[in-house]
């Protein structure tokens, strides 16, 4: 049993009820459980800034899959939920489902990078992360919410 953490994401349509129903989608998988969900926030757009207000947010799963196979159920509930990959990259989408953590390994394979390659940098998805669990850390033992304290606000 491995503990993960996914990063929620949206900006087009009913962004509370695609997230809820993407949650429930997960925990409906039987080598998935949805342990713990953060609330739901909004928060300015990061990267490409001509879009609508994101609703983030991240949840805590306990699953028996690998992290390959966690993606996959993750990119697969994306798709089921219209989400569309034809415009611009970190542009709008109805749903984002991120494989942020997973236990205490580090990924980097093509498509797999774990820990997120941006968590770090991403104000939008590190506060979830630390109402969840205030002690969680990256691999490498830093801990999120130090990351967190050194941030500039989310440009
Ligand atoms: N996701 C992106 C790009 N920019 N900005 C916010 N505020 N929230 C996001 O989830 C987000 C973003 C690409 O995944
Ligand atoms: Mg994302
Ligand atoms: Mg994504």
């Amino acid at each position: 049993m491995t503990i993960a953490y996914v990063g929620l994401g949206a900006n087009l349509g009913d962004r509370r009820a695609t997230i809820e129903e993407a949650l429930a989608r997960l925990d409906a998988e039987p080598d998935i459980s949805v342990t713990a969900t953060s609330s739901l926030r909004e928060t300015a757009p990061v990267g490409y800034t001509d879009q609508p207000p994101f609703l983030n947010g991240a949840a805590r799963l306990e699953t028996t899959l690998g992290a390959r196979e966690l993606l996959d159920r993750l990119l697969a509930v994306e798709r089921a939920l219209g989400r569309e990959r034809t415009g611009p990259r970190f542009g709008p989408r109805t749903i984002d489902l991120d494989l942020l953590l997973y236990g205490g390994e580090t990924i980097d394979e093509p498509g797999l990078t774990v820990p997120h390659p941006r968590l770090h940098e991403r104000r939008f998805a590190l506060e979830p992360l630390v109402e969840l669990d205030p002690a969680l850390a990256l691999p490498d033992g830093r801990s999120l919410a130090a990351i967190l304290g050194t941030l500039p606000p989310d440009l």
